[in-house]
């Protein structure tokens, strides 16, 4: 780990954050041959599989889609060892990572970046962090995570409480023991879902409070199938390629017919066949319309409502679980394995706040509309400021003293999610605008980052010093990502994907639905246009 005296005040770039995002950046910052520097406010590398270490956590892409395809010989040797990767087995990958391309010497751990502010005059950015470095730099790379500001319940009293709480993505490092306890979980969301059911296990008692029901799939999680692997590794750059060009980030065969227009019972074969395969597309992906047309996605947000009822013993439990009032996959789905049968113990409980709103945290607990309810431990799983939390958190000021919070006051502008009009050499990866979150990030990740390396290489062979987005590129690029989500169910439902979990949050839909691979296309265009739509200079 760099320490801070040893951050020199001049570098070609900085980059804020240390997780699979400011890694690679810096591993390709490095091959251009220039100086830089990664703060990270975390005391490790990682980023989300960093700090997200509540009981339970784990990626819902599969463990061999979900990595680097940078390095061939890494692809090769890693070995997962389940189906879906365990946050401490992603976490022990990404350090092999840091540690195999020698990263860590430039990472800056335990510090938190405070300001970026442009200066016109030398056309560099000036860096500051919480520890006091004043770094300028050519150019500032925010690799800030899209889901890494968690938000708290906005209901008064946590002060008050007299027993432990925690928030799934600030676990401490020494896992918590509950044995014997009370607990109480907040929260439904992909966080809560993976972790209510080891809570389960572990408390004496435990409560849910849910607000939202949500959609959850199993997924059939076990150890990796080795005939499965070899498969992938002997043709991993074809199954790296066809990813890159999909619509999600890894290729998966495309739906052709509407589910309108097949009988119910061949409908029912389908959605059967892909539940069964265990993954966040197989039902979501079986017919073109589900994402477009609520009839068609009632037919699935059905079929889910079904297994809920199957599986949850008790009718009113079950009731209270199954999601309504908004579209299937409009909210991120989840995937969990045994969530609705935990709801089958005697030491579970279910509170639905959608009967008895949370009033007030209080010193012994919980109090809802209702009652106090008495606990020793609260766990918050109540998500993020997503998407643009972590950018508007740092003062960010570009030219003419612009701050990016002005500049996002009604929601977040950029051109392809990866430049902003006013903030000159200033890069965010996955970018409100770009695919991002509706995809398997490290493609997303992989793409931004070799798309940023291979600009900031055009611009040393050409003799320029700065780029920036135009405002009518950016202006025409928000237009076509706002008819894009609008032409979907999302922006008709209140998720984190619409700011709409964050009190006074601009409604917006945020990220670029139009699919990996066409967004990548985009980007390959624009570059190979002379990087039209961003000034050079
Ligand atoms: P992050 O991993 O969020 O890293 C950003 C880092 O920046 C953080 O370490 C943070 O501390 C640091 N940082 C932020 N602001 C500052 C600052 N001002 N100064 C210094 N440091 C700063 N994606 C998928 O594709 N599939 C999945 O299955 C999946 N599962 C997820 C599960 C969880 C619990 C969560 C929270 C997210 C999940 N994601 C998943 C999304 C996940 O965030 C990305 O896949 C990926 O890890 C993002 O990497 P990143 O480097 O861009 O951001
Ligand atoms: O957060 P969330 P998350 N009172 O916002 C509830 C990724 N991820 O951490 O829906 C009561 O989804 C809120 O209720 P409502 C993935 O992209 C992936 O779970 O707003 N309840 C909701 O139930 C995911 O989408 C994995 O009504 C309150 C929950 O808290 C994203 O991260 C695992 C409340 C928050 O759900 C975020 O997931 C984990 C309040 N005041 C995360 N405030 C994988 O499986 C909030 N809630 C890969």
């Amino acid at each position: 780990m760099s320490s801070s005296s040893t951050v020199p005040t001049e570098l070609d770039a900085v980059v804020v954050g240390a997780g699979f995002s400011g890694l690679y950046m810096l591993y390709r910052l490095r091959e251009l041959g220039m100086s830089a520097r990664v703060f990270e406010a975390g005391d490790d590398v990682g980023g989300t599989w960093y700090w997200n270490r509540y009981p339970g956590a784990r990626c819902d892409v599969e463990s061999m889609h979900y990595s680097f395809s940078f390095d061939p010989e890494l692809e090769q040797e890693w070995e997962w060892t389940e189906k879906y990767p365990s946050q401490p087995e992603i976490l022990a990958y990404i350090r092999h990572v840091a540690e195999r391309h020698d990263l860590r010497r430039d990472v800056v751990l335990s510090t938190r970046v405070t300001a970026a502010h442009f200066d016109e005059g030398s056309r560099r950015w000036t860096v500051r962090t919480d520890r006091g470095h004043v770094v300028s730099a050519r150019y500032c790379v925010l690799a800030v995570g899209c889901l890494s500001v968690p938000k708290a319940p906005e209901v008064p009293g946590l002060e008050n409480f007299r027993g432990s709480w925690y928030h799934t993505s600030q676990w401490p490092e020494d896992d918590v023991d509950f044995s014997g306890q009370r607990v109480a979980v907040i929260g439904t969301g992909s966080s809560g879902i993976q972790a209510i059911p080891i809570l389960a296990e572990r408390a004496a008692e435990l409560t849910v409070f849910q607000r939202t029901a949500n959609f959850c799939l199993p997924t059939f999680n076990g150890p990796i199938d080795r005939e499965m692997v070899s498969e992938i590794k002997a043709t991993y750059p074809e199954v790296r390629e066809a990813g890159r060009n999909s619509g999600f980030g890894i290729a998966i065969e495309a739906p052709t017919r509407s589910a309108l227009e097949v009988s119910e019972d061949e409908r029912l074969r389908t959605y059967e066949e892909r539940w069964n395969r265990g993954n966040l597309t197989g039902v979501l992906q079986a017919y073109t319309d589900l994402l477009t047309d609520q009839a068609a996605n009632d037919t699935a947000a059905d079929f889910v409502r079904d297994r809920i009822r199957e599986t949850v013993t008790d009718p009113a439990t079950a009731e209270k679980l199954l999601p309504r009032g908004h579209a299937f996959g409009t909210k991120r789905p989840c995937l969990g394995t045994g969530y609705y049968e935990t709801f089958n113990r005697d030491d579970v409980h279910l509170v639905d706040l959608r009967e008895t709103p949370l009033v007030e945290i209080t010193e012994r607990g919980l109090r809802t509309s209702e009652r106090e309810y008495e606990f020793d431990s609260i766990v918050l799983a109540t998500g993020f400021d997503a998407m643009t939390g972590a950018f508007l958190a740092i003062d960010i000021r570009g030219r003419d003293g612009l701050t990016l919070r002005e500049k996002w006051s009604q929601g977040p502008v950029g051109y392809l999610g990866l430049g902003v009009a006013g903030f000159p050499n200033l890069f965010t990866i996955t970018g409100p605008g770009s695919p991002s979150v509706l995809s398997n990030m490290i493609v997303s990740i992989e793409q931004h980052v070799d798309w940023i390396a291979g600009l900031l290489s055009h611009l040393d062979a050409n003799g320029l010093s700065t780029v920036e987005a135009s405002e009518a590129a950016e202006k025409e690029w928000g237009e076509h990502v706002r008819e894009c989500g609008e032409a979907t169910l999302y922006p008709k439902t209140d998720s984190w994907y619409m700011g709409a979990n964050v009190p006074g949050k601009p409604r917006v839909f945020m990220a670029y639905i139009g699919g990996v691979g066409v967004y990548r296309e985009k980007c390959r265009e624009v570059a190979g246009n002379g990087y039209e739509g961003f000034v050079l200079q």
